[in-house]
């Protein structure tokens, strides 16, 4: 019979490539000695220092599934998630400045842009010298993106784009805007549009006193009357299903990164209750603390094979959005309690940003209602084995 790994339970390691494992660990490194040492200081003070987009892109984690002609590694989904997951074990908004600029401002371009677009934006955003941001999301529609207020209206040489963007992760210092409109050119559809910082008429004022995802940046992007010409247009995608295509890789590799917080928690919970003697003994030889610590490994254990099961069908082109739907949510939901448990189990010193399990447990709140929340998803589900929609 073989050895049990505690940290490993299922051999998740034996099922890497070593393509796999060298990414992972350079992710690892990198996430360890370059943003471990500034997070603590960074939520508490809300701030980002876009400094490391370009830290990010000297590492090769931006972009990572972009084939190497654009800048990227041309690395499989299965990468993708790894490196989510090494990064969001420091923190979550340290991920999410990952992830919009990969799944939701690199892929866009890619997939639905055109040559002279790829051209133009890939290189700088895979190496972080560009910062991007995706707005989707609206004061008037959130949940429902469909009820987008925002339009692009035609003029001689391109487009006239006119409304707000809200809750805009990286828009107060991003170079480029991928943004979503209804176009009356194109029967009122939603379509992408690139926009560059510095354009007539657009801004993206920052959101202050955020109690959660504070390593990260948000902010609005208000649209008054930016004029854009027809270049600005992303010519191969209309409809939801544009955004949606983007949503699903970043809601993948959420997926993945949650199980890096929740990681960091239990073992951080694990360490405290060894060290951390009560009644004569650690707290680690009580049996509610084993349990805890049993469901912890439980659920962890089965958030990442089912990671690695929904990335290795991306790789083959398998996966259907409601499996990531699946992930997304499960594996957003039981990070939080385990966030939770482990700010429990840490006692008083659990609320201290030291011990840095409240951190993530605030930071998860953020991530189970981005990228559509925890009952979003359930609809999704829902809707899926019933055939009968539940959202209006
Ligand atoms: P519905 O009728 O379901 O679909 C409309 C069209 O879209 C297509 N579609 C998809 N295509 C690809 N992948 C998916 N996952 C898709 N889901 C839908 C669908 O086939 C259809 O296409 P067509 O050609 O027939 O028109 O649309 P609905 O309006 O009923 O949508 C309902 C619902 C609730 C599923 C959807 O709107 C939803 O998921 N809402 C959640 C919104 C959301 O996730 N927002 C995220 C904003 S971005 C963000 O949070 C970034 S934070 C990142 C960070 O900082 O890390
Ligand atoms: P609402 O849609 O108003 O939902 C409020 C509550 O109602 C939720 O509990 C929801 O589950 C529930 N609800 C909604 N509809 C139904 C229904 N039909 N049935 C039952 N319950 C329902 N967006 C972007 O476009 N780009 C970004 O970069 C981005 N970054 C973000 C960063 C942060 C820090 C945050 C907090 C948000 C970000 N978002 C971004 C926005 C995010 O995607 C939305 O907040 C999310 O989709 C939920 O929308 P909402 O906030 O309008 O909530």
């Amino acid at each position: 019979l073989g050895k049990f790994n505690w940290e490993d339970t299922l051999r998740l390691e034996t099922q890497l490539t070593e393509d796999e494992r060298m990414l992972r660990d350079a992710a690892h490194e990198f996430a360890q000695t370059v943003l471990q040492p500034r997070v603590i200081a960074a939520y508490r003070d809300e701030t980002s220092d876009p400094e490391l987009f370009r830290l990010m892109g000297e590492a090769g984690l931006l972009g990572a599934t972009l084939p190497e002609e654009y800048g990227g590694l041309g690395a499989s989904y299965v990468t993708y998630g790894l490196i989510a997951r090494e990064i969001e074990r420091v923190d979550s908004g340290y991920r999410s400045m990952m992830s919009v600029q990969s799944s939701l401002v690199i892929y866009p371009i890619y997939a639905y842009g055109s040559e002279a677009q790829r051209q133009k934006y890939l290189p700088g955003l895979a190496s972080g010298a560009l910062i991007g941001c995706f707005g989707l999301t609206e004061p008037d529609a959130g949940s429902d993106p469909a009820g987008m207020k925002t339009r692009a209206e035609k003029t001689a040489t391109g487009y006239r784009l006119t409304g707000t963007k809200m809750w805009i992760s990286n828009s107060p210092f991003a170079d480029v805007f991928v943004v979503w409109a209804k176009s009356d050119a194109h029967d009122g559809k939603i379509r992408g549009f690139v926009l560059e910082k510095g354009m007539k008429g657009l801004s993206a004022p920052k959101i202050e006193g955020k109690l959660s995802l504070r390593a990260s940046t948000t902010g609005e992007i208000v649209m008054d009357g930016v004029e854009v010409g027809e270049d600005a247009l992303l010519p191969n995608v209309a409809g939801l299903k544009g955004p949606f295509g983007c949503l699903n890789r970043a809601r993948y590799g959420i997926a993945w990164g949650v199980m890096g917080a929740a990681e960091s928690c239990w073992h951080a919970a694990r360490q405290y209750g060894l060290d951390r003697k009560q009644f004569n003994k650690p707290l680690a030889q009580t049996q509610l603390f084993q349990k805890k610590l049993a469901d912890m490994q439980t659920e962890i254990t089965l958030g990442l094979q089912a990671a690695l099961q929904v990335g290795r069908l991306m790789d083959d082109a398998q996966a259907a959005p409601e499996m990531i739907s699946l992930i997304k949510r499960n594996n957003c939901g039981k990070a939080l309690d385990i966030a939770r448990m482990a700010r429990d189990m840490h006692g008083g010193n659990g609320i201290s940003e030291e011990y840095q399990v409240i951190r993530h447990m605030m930071n998860l709140e953020t991530v189970n209602t981005y990228e559509g929340t925890h009952d979003i998803h359930a609809l999704i589900l829902g809707r899926a084995q019933t055939g009968l929609q539940a959202f209006f």
